[in-house]
């Protein structure tokens, strides 16, 4: 029987919502492992509506369930409905979207909340012993959630290629473990049955991103 995989989305777009190549390279790869998948996304506005173009927040308010379905093609489903029993695993991808709303990362850093159905999921999934697959900053919501676990966002010392390597430092800070892996590889947390790619955290090509959200998603399989 196929494996069936919870994906939560944070909206559509890198600035205000999910990273939708991330996402897009989510369901690839799930598709191509055999595995099926059902988008999830909480009904709340989005903290931001992002013009991607000039790079500032707009006036317009938009619900965070509703642009997920945009890069669901129309399939997704309230966070609150999420059964951890329906499913092998759970896969977060990227984008700001999770720092603004599915968490207050974006504002508060290590002191941020995570919103309840999203804090829910993480626990349940964990509890249940079943996979969790995380890239780019949504690590962050493993290291807020799951004491002492082990992660990766790429690489803690900044350069060119890892403009964002400060999210590495703070992850230590909260106590969890920080391992620096390269764009194309993942780090297995075996104990949290944790799976962890820097995706955009890496100032890369876009295929590069593909890849290792591929090595991602293959892992999570793997442990189910
Ligand atoms: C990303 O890398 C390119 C060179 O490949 C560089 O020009 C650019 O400034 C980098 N971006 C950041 C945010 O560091
Ligand atoms: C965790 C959380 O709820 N983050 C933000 C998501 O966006 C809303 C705006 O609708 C903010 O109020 C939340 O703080």
């Amino acid at each position: 029987m196929s494996k069936k995989v919870a994906v939560i989305l944070s909206g559509c777009g890198v600035y205000d919502g999910s990273e939708i190549h991330e996402c897009s390279a989510v369901f690839v790869h799930l598709s191509r492992d055999g595995a099926q998948y059902q988008a999830f996304a909480p009904n709340v506005d989005q903290m931001h509506v992002v013009d991607h173009i000039k790079g500032q927040p707009s006036e317009e308010k938009r619900n965070v369930l509703v642009e997920s379905a945009r890069i669901a093609r129309g399939n997704v489903k309230d966070l609150k409905d999420l059964k951890v029993s329906d499913y092998n695993a759970l896969i977060i991808p990227g984008g700001f979207g999770v720092a603004k709303n599915l968490s207050t990362w974006a504002v508060k850093g290590k002191e941020c909340t995570v919103l309840k159905p999203v804090e829910d999921s993480i626990k349940g999934f964990h509890a249940a012993k079943k996979p969790i697959g995380l890239c780019c900053i949504s690590p962050v919501l493993a290291a807020k959630i799951l004491p002492g676990c082990e992660v990766t966002v790429g690489s803690d010392a900044e350069c060119e290629k890892w403009p964002h390597a400060q999210t590495a430092g703070a992850i230590k800070q909260m106590g969890c473990k920080h391992v620096n892996k390269q764009v194309n590889e993942v780090h297995v947390d075996v104990k949290n049955k944790l799976v962890t790619t820097s995706a955009f955290m890496c100032n890369g090509s876009i295929h590069e991103i593909f890849d290792g959200v591929g090595e991602m998603v293959k892992a999570v399989l793997k442990m189910c």
